[in-house]
């Protein structure tokens, strides 16, 4: 039970430490809304995995800001003492917008973890002190230039490296990866840039032995997703289609994919993702914790999804310093084992910086009752 007082929306400017390019756009600076949460017990953070542009799906920051601003903070604020099982039914009148969501979800979830000194793992189920780490590289200018970019995550320790792709610069290019790498865990992820049209492609790479292929098509087609992955060998993830335990469940039982990519942010907050967990492990479907380049807040919120039972797979959930000089809160470390330790305090168990925040904060508002 906790009655949020305040609440606090950021803007927050962090440089990549290199571009990353996707099919659908290039990146060099990490721009995300942060919520601040009050209660009458304890502070909050929340991290929106929204970006810049709506590249990634509908939602982008500045949209995302007046959701949050003018339609979920005021119903949080107005909806008086409330528990975790309450937060579905106070924002169940703003119909999508799972990412806006997710941010006040989960800033109200760390604050009424933290007033309780429950870490957000130990909430979750998890079982796990450290999780296993892979990494997302973007699609590089050359080939010479990508083999160079998976050696470095390799000798750093990665256990599994996920490559970009997009039409024309994909079968030649996970081909020289894998000459030069016989045996690592490889995977590809093309956020949706193809029509089952490509059909091709993707049985050309099943000679490539690799462990999935992510979101190939829209989002919105589950079924033409279930029509390639009868036509080929390697395993389907899915990433953007999923946007929902319901969503998990159609795509299993239409044979639109074998394994699930959650990230809590894309599916509404910490609250649904374990739903989808859930569905997929009872389903028997692998699941690996997703990753939107999140700064420190972000990143410990997924070490603790990545933690739970049924996340067989390493994830997304790489160190810092593959995507900052200088992240918001203390930096997460990756031994040479490639794993990573789960945050363990109270919540979250790591809360911004304040020179951090003084440094990279483009914008602040505050939405009070
Ligand atoms: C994916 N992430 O799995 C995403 C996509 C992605 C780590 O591959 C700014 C903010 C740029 C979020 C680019 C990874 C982004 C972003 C790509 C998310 O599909
Ligand atoms: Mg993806």
């Amino acid at each position: 039970m906790s009655t949020v007082r305040a609440i606090e929306l950021r803007l927050i400017g962090l440089p990549l430490v290199r571009p990353f390019r996707t099919s659908f756009g290039t990146s060099t600076e990490k721009v995300c809304v942060l919520v601040r949460l009050v209660t009458d017990a304890a502070e909050g953070w929340g991290e929106c995995v929204a970006d810049i542009e709506p590249g990634y799906s509908e939602e982008f920051n500045d949209g995302a800001w007046l959701v949050l601003r003018d339609h979920l903070a005021p119903a949080l604020l107005r909806a008086g003492d409330v528990t975790i099982d309450d937060l579905d039914g106070v924002f169940a009148h703003v119909r999508g917008n799972p990412m806006a969501k997710a941010a006040m979800i989960d800033a109200f979830v760390d604050a009424d973890l933290r007033a309780r000194g429950e870490s957000l793992a130990a909430w979750l189920g998890a079982r796990r002190a450290r999780v296993a780490c892979g990494v997302s590289i973007g699609i590089a200018d050359t080939t010479a230039a990508l083999l160079e970019q998976v050696e470095g995550y390799l000798a750093e320790g990665y256990r599994r490296i996920k490559l970009k792709i997009e039409p024309g610069l994909d079968v030649e290019r996970v081909q020289a990866v894998r000459a030069a790498n016989p045996g690592i865990a490889l995977s590809v992820d093309a956020n949706a840039a193809y029509s089952i049209d490509d059909v091709a492609v993707f049985q050309a790479l099943d000679a490539s032995d690799l462990l999935m292929i992510e979101q190939p098509l829209h989002h919105a087609d589950l079924v033409r997703h279930a029509e390639l992955q009868r036509a080929i060998d390697t395993d389907l993830c899915l990433d953007e289609s999923i946007r929902s335990a319901a969503d998990a469940a159609a795509a299993i039982e239409l044979g639109s994919c074998r394994i699930v990519n959650i990230k809590q942010g894309r599916v509404g907050g910490i609250v649904e993702a374990r739903r989808v967990h859930d569905v997929c492990l009872a389903a028997g479907v692998p699941v690996w914790c997703g990753g939107m380049l999140e700064t420190g807040v972000g990143r410990a919120q997924n070490l603790a999804l990545a933690a739970m039972p049924g996340f067989t797979l390493p994830g997304d959930t790489s160190a810092s310093a593959r995507y900052f000089l200088d992240d918001l809160t203390d930096p997460f470390v990756m031994e040479p084992d490639g794993t990573m330790a789960v945050p363990a305090g109270p919540g979250i168990g790591v809360s911004p910086r304040l020179d951090r925040l003084a440094e990279t904060t483009l914008r602040v508002e505050s939405v009070a009752p």
